[in-house]
């Protein structure tokens, strides 16, 4: 079976990951591979390293290759649908691995997910209305620097919380507790 029981310090840091991952593609976790759940660990762990260690640029590329699918440099509804049914495959896959502490973000984190409304997802970060989300876009409340990714969503100078939030819906407040220690 592919499902580990041990817990240990390379989970936190998928989780990390894929909590940064879902944080920044839905919100944030992309399909021809809808509900895979290896190809979305494989994500999360070549990330974890990344995003723990590298400039935040760097983790968002690499989240960012894995969402955007067809590879135009900008996440559409289905790259957007594909991304959350990966992680929820990969959540389901993985639960029974992670502490209690980690499930319980976890689980938060997909409860978001779950609840967002896609369209008016879209609506909340696409400026130009062309219907699709692009980096910068994405990026409108996160003011990217040379540190780790980490580090800048843990920045309330560097990481507008209440405005992802605002965009987010009605459970949005409850995103910035996914990076509460
Ligand atoms: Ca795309």
């Amino acid at each position: 079976m592919f499902v580990s029981r041990q817990t240990n310090p390379l989970l936190r840091k998928r989780l990390l990951t894929a909590s940064a991952a879902f944080a920044l593609a839905a919100l944030p976790p992309l399909f021809a591979f809808a509900d895979d759940p290896v190809a979305f660990d494989q994500m999360v762990e070549t990330g974890g390293w990344l995003c723990e260690e590298a400039p935040a640029k760097e983790c968002i590329d690499h989240g960012w290759a894995y969402a955007d699918r067809n590879g135009d440099d900008q996440l559409d509804r289905k790259e957007l649908e594909a991304l959350r049914s990966d992680m929820n495959a990969w959540a389901d896959w993985r639960s029974d691995s992670l502490s209690g502490k980690d499930r319980t973000k976890l689980s938060i984190a997909r409860s978001i997910a779950n609840s967002l409304e896609l369209d008016d997802l879209i609506q909340g970060y696409d400026e130009d209305d062309s219907g699709t989300i692009t980096r910068d876009e994405l990026l409108a409340d996160i003011k990217v620097d040379q540190r780790p990714l980490p580090e800048i969503l843990a920045d309330k100078q560097a990481t507008d919380w209440q405005a992802i939030g605002e965009r987010l819906g009605p459970f949005g407040s409850l995103v910035g507790s996914l990076g509460a220690p």
